[in-house]
């Protein structure tokens, strides 16, 4: 496999053989961990980082690659990780040690692989209905499922599914999140482009829950991500900012669990490249996602 160092987009098993480097050189610190499998049986393979042996009830949990052609969100999520090993930033260090964090670069892994073997455009799973293949991965989840902007039919990209969890590779990661549940304090969900910060939810343009809460941090995360590079973030409510969506992940987590820090970051570009974004880019746009993380992490610091 070939070298790692965010100057590519790479294959899933390159990334998995980065997660086992990772492992084998912080082995005190992360620890691997499997978040469940896909239809075609391939892993969903992620990593632990706690710098404590304690249980401290503030774990993080981030999630990439729920659609199989945004690239640049698995590469982003490597990108913060290795952040969080490395960095000697010291606030960078602060929140890699006050939190337990979990990271899954890649939880779509059957589609990710067909979108680099077959067809770049990819979005969805691959399980097979009918003559059609997959559901949308961010249709799928069983809060308010297919209650609005989601399809029933088999051939969109929105397909909600047959049913909720019908995805293996959802209903497996669900249940990995439902046992972490009450100790995750965060939710963070990659997807691209548009630069957007969206808190839920997906179902309604109210702002629900701790919505002011969220909001209030994501303009000041915003803030600092645009002054690294200029890059322009907008944040807001999902179904206010972009559509209607329901099916959500994060939305699920924060409807089911009341997980309290809850992000979809929606990474570069605003569509010159889209999906299909350059991967000089991929170092840019990880130092500026990191400068955001540090001031939503900051703000609990010491509070949870
Ligand atoms: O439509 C989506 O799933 C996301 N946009 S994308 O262009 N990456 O497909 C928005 C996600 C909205 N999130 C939730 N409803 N939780
Ligand atoms: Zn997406």
């Amino acid at each position: 496999s070939r070298a790692f160092g965010w100057t590519d987009y790479y294959r899933l098993n390159d990334i998995y053989a980065w997660l086992d480097s990772i492992v084998a050189e912080f082995p005190n610190v992360v620890t691997p961990v499997v978040g469940g499998s896909s239809y075609e049986g391939r892993q969903i393979r992620g990593v632990r980082v706690s710098y404590s042996s304690a249980n401290r009830n503030r774990t993080v949990f981030v999630e990439a690659g729920i659609h199989a052609r945004e690239w640049i969100t698995n590469a982003v999520s490597t990108y913060i990780l290795n952040q969080l090993l490395r960095s000697s930033d010291s606030r960078i260090r602060a929140i890699a040690q006050y939190y337990d964090w979990y990271f899954f670069p890649s939880v779509n892994p059957d589609g990710y692989e067909y979108s680099h073997t077959t067809n770049r455009m990819w979005r969805k799973t691959r399980t097979p209905y009918g003559s059609c293949y997959g559901a949308d991965p961010n249709r799928n989840w069983g809060y308010r499922w297919n209650t609005g902007g989601a399809s029933t039919n088999p051939c969109s990209d929105t397909f909600a599914g047959p049913n909720p969890f019908s995805e293996r590779s959802t209903s497996t990661l669900s249940q990995f999140f439902t046992g972490i549940s009450s100790q995750t304090v965060a939710y963070i969900s990659f997807h691209s482009y548009s630069q957007l910060l969206l808190i839920p939810y997906g179902h309604t343009t109210q702002n629900l829950d701790n919505y002011a809460e969220l909001k209030q941090v994501g303009d000041r995360a915003a803030a600092a991500l645009a002054s690294r590079f200029g890059t322009r973030y907008t944040v807001g409510n999902i179904a206010a900012t972009i559509y209607v969506a329901t099916g959500g992940s994060m939305d699920w987590a924060k409807g089911t669990y009341g997980t309290r820090i809850t992000y979809t970051y929606e990474l570069r570009d605003q569509g010159r490249y889209g999906f299909v974004l350059p991967a000089d880019q991929i170092i840019p746009t990880g130092q500026e996602t990191l400068d955001s993380f540090v001031v939503i992490f900051e703000e609990f610091l010491g509070k949870l």
